[in-house]
């Protein structure tokens, strides 16, 4: 381990001296107990090493390699909020701050301050552990707009959240490793070997600590994870989906509404990488062959993404069976999910299951809609909650708009919300098309999975921006479990 400096030194005795670094046997927010302690709130009371302690953060940062560059900053609620406000009245930079809880009235801002969406934002954290807490700043940042590569932290306890961050795009800045805080205050006889060794044991079985709560999601109740969800889902292409959604760290579904069976086919195979859903309007292709499906099929399968045929079957049980099987596009041949209204009652379930379960296929109910003046609401809503549930070996959830305002409360976490009406910002188009942000579909309003179609597919890199919405939709999933 390199030397630590005597201004390091300085800083480790002071913060011990303040009891802001404590031993004995602590509850961590995550769940595992620590043989040390750090309670950083205390320096508010400390006004020259609050001020200490802000200028070196943004000094490392400054030195860095590469050099960090970032045009705003804006500190983790609420200990790093001092922190944050001192670096940028000394150094002049400017600062955001965000909101823990998203008031409903008034301007209803996660995000305080001015700023414009292409800048970038520097986070600033007193303390890392898995990273959870960095992540849950950076997602609604990253919804408005701006840019988050890098944060810095005054300590890192070294478990696992410089790779937590790195997986989300974030490079970690930290000024103190717990380790090395230990070995200082070791040396320095202010805590005796036998301490040393216990913290340096804790640190080197604890490498990894995994975003906290990563099984309980906070809207809809005491909801678990994507992971968990999967295992009780009866239907096999339900659990697949939650299992690609872990494993590719993706909520997207692209709504490919492309002119062209051709384009959508180049279309599927650039964002694949990025999806865990496709979905179609396959009646809107000109160019429709018979081979469609297995030409999209094998595209599917080299990104492992599921293929969902948005038919909004509407019509009684015995008509949805033949439409389903039948006719030109031959849907239940290719498509893992279709989906229905339930206009016509739960006769219609039973048409499309009677086809598709011995197919292992999954069906979605349009439990809400996305566009104004809609009529899928109230107690329609609670009815297409109470047929899901009453055909869960087969529906494997519904399109939804605000779970999180069902009336009939949180459904079955076997069941999975698909949201479309998705855009980077909120609003419409002409026809009535409404639209709400990544970060709002998934955090607030408790879905699990963002249909993103225009925002996708008119934008100048398809690719890259699938990517950006990718990411939004899954930092929203891990700031909503924490
Ligand atoms: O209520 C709904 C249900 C669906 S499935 N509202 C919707 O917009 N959709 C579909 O989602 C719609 O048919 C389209 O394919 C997609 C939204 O596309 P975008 O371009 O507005 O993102």
């Amino acid at each position: 381990m390199a030397a630590t400096s005597p201004s390091m030194e300085s800083l480790i005795l002071q913060l011990h001296e303040i009891s802001a670094v404590k031993f004995g046997n602590f509850k961590l927010k995550s769940g595992i107990s620590s043989p040390v302690y750090i309670d950083l709130r205390l320096i508010v009371s400390y006004p020259s090493l609050l001020s200490q302690i802000s200028q070196t953060l943004i000094s490392a940062v400054a030195s860095s390699s590469p050099p960090a560059t970032f045009d705003v900053i804006c500190g983790v609620p609420y200990t790093a909020l001092p922190i944050a406000t001192v670096v940028s009245v000394a150094n002049n930079i400017p600062m955001l701050m965000r909101r823990k809880e998203v008031k409903s009235y008034g301007t209803g801002k996660a995000i305080e301050g001015v700023f414009t969406p292409s800048q970038t934002c520097l986070i600033i954290e007193d303390l890392v552990t898995s990273g959870a807490s960095v992540l849950e700043t950076a997602a609604p940042l990253r919804d408005s707009g701006l840019k988050v590569t890098d944060a810095v932290v005054l300590i890192d306890r070294e478990q696992g959240g410089r790779e937590n961050l790195a997986e989300n795009g974030i490079r970690l800045h930290s000024i103190l490793k717990l380790s090395e805080m230990v070995g200082v205050l070791r040396r320095l006889g202010k805590v005796d070997d036998e301490t040393e060794k216990m913290v340096l044991k804790f640190l080197e079985e604890n490498k990894k600590v995994s975003v906290p709560n990563m099984g309980k999601e906070k809207v809809g109740g005491l909801r678990m994870g994507y992971m968990e969800r999967s295992k009780l889902t009866k239907n096999e292409t339900g659990r697949k989906l939650f299992e690609i959604m872990v494993k590719k760290e993706t909520n997207l579904c692209l709504a490919a509404d492309v002119g062209t069976a051709a384009e959508l086919l180049a279309l599927a195979d650039k964002v694949g990488s990025e999806i865990c859903l496709l979905k179609t309007h396959v009646d809107i292709l000109p160019d429709f062959t018979p081979d469609f499906g297995s030409k999209l099929r094998s595209i599917a399968d080299k990104h492992n993404f599921l293929i969902f045929e948005d038919r909004k079957f509407a019509d009684i049980g015995n008509t949805v069976t033949m439409q389903y099987e039948g006719g030109v596009y031959r849907i239940l041949d290719w498509a893992d999910i279709t989906n229905a209204h339930i206009i016509s009652g739960p006769g219609i379930v039973d048409g499309l299951k009677l086809k598709g379960l011995p197919r292992g296929r999954g069906l979605l109910l349009l439990a809400e809609m996305s566009s104004a003046g809609n009529l899928a609401t109230g107690d329609y809503t609670a009815a297409a909650a109470k047929i899901a549930e009453d055909h869960s070996d087969f529906v494997i959830g519904f399109i939804s708009v605000n779970p999180a305002s069902w009336k009939c409360g949180p459904v079955n976490p076997a069941l999975i919300h698909a949201t479309p009406g998705v855009q980077m910002v909120t609003g419409g188009d002409a026809l009535g098309q409404q639209y709400n942000t990544p970060y709002s579909v998934i955090y607030d309003r408790g879905s699990d999975i963002i249909i993103v179609g225009r925002g996708i597919i008119k934008a100048a890199d398809p690719g890259e921006t699938a990517r950006e919405y990718r990411l939004q939709g899954w930092n929203a999933y891990l700031a909503k479990c924490t």
